[in-house]
């Protein structure tokens, strides 16, 4: 592994990583939510099972509400440093974090800011609110669909996760600033913006400006390049979904790699979480006769805490293995 050091901010050290193999992109599922209803939730399942990665498209959320929330953001970071970070308070875990990620020595080229979503009222974002709202809206939909492609009884269990008061929602909004050190020695490989990991909650959405960046894990170990669309939601399965599912759903590994010298990405990622003291066990409804639950029950809670001793890259879920 290559460490590059920059001597222009802070001395941190950032990884390069490993040589792309990234291919087009051709194969990102696509969920069309203006299809009908079994249509639609058919293709969920087959993409969380597949890759665990889909985009989704004709969603219903004006662009509108997704360009206004952007040029916020983008005006946030484009203040300077000491404002950003005196706004919210520097990231432990929540708050305006850049260069690091999480508490255990992960560096990034990105600055963001991190909230719970129970707690937004002091972050400077007007059209946040309103954005939250869609999003989770969107996400309860995407759970209703899940339920119904499982054919599980309860058609509101998954979504209720995720869409009731005592839920665990984050929101993350990365900014990934060009990056000129690239412009010596580069040689197309570029630099992590956020290194590869899985997402610990049942589900992410995310949402990105035009820039590309976002890659994920492809089946033979090489990662896909995700073709930017400011009109779309990106979703991922997170490790909780794959438990909940007994591995039928994949937590996909994903990243972000920087390789443009003058634009910047930004994105935001709404994060799934249920109520802390929600059970995680395979459910019944995904089981066939005589299979076994592959991992050891645990609350929301205690995978979190565990979830904050790692490394961003670490397979989270190996210790819950049975
Ligand atoms: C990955 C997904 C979300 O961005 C996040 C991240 C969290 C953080 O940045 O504080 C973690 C990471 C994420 C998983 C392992 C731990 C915690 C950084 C880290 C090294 C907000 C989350 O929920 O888990």
């Amino acid at each position: 592994m290559v460490v590059l050091s920059n001597p222009t901010l802070h001395q941190i050290p950032l990884v390069k990583p490993p040589k792309l193999a990234a291919s087009s992109g051709g194969s990102i599922s696509v969920v069309d939510l203006s299809k009908p209803r079994a249509a639609a939730s058919a293709a969920i399942i087959e993409a969380c099972e597949d890759s665990g990665f889909f985009k989704v498209v004709n969603h219903g959320i004006p662009l509108e509400l997704l360009c206004r929330l952007e040029a916020e953001a983008a005006a946030f970071f484009a203040r300077p440093p000491a404002d950003k970070e005196s706004a919210l308070g520097p990231a432990d875990p929540f708050g305006y974090g850049h260069q690091t990620i999480g508490r255990n020595g992960d560096v990034g080229w990105v600055e963001y800011l991190l909230f719970a979503v129970s707690s937004t009222t002091t972050v400077p974002i007007s059209s946040l609110g309103e954005y939250l709202v869609a999003v989770k809206r969107l996400a309860g939909e995407i759970l209703e669909l899940v339920a119904e492609g499982l054919r599980m009884k309860q058609r509101d269990r998954l979504s209720k996760m995720v869409t009731e008061e005592e839920s665990d929602g984050i929101f993350r909004l990365n900014h990934y600033p060009p990056c000129p050190l690239l412009l010596e020695g580069f040689d197309g490989g570029g630099l992590t913006g956020f290194g590869e990991h899985t997402d610990p909650q049942i589900m992410s959405v995310l949402r990105s400006d035009g820039a590309a960046g976002l890659q994920v894990a492809g089946k033979d170990g090489s990662w896909v390049a995700v073709p930017p669309d400011r009109r779309a939601f990106f979703v991922n399965v997170g490790d909780a979904m794959q438990v909940l599912t007994n591995g039928r759903f994949k937590s996909i590994k994903h990243r972000v790699v920087v390789t443009d010298t003058e634009r910047s990405r930004l994105s935001m990622i709404y994060f799934f979480g249920p109520a802390e003291e929600t059970r995680i066990t395979a459910m019944a409804e995904v089981m066939v006769d005589g299979e076994e639950r592959r991992y050891n029950e645990f609350t929301w809670r205690e995978y979190k805490k565990a979830a904050y001793k790692t490394r961003l890259g670490d397979d989270r879920l190996r210790q819950f293995e049975k």
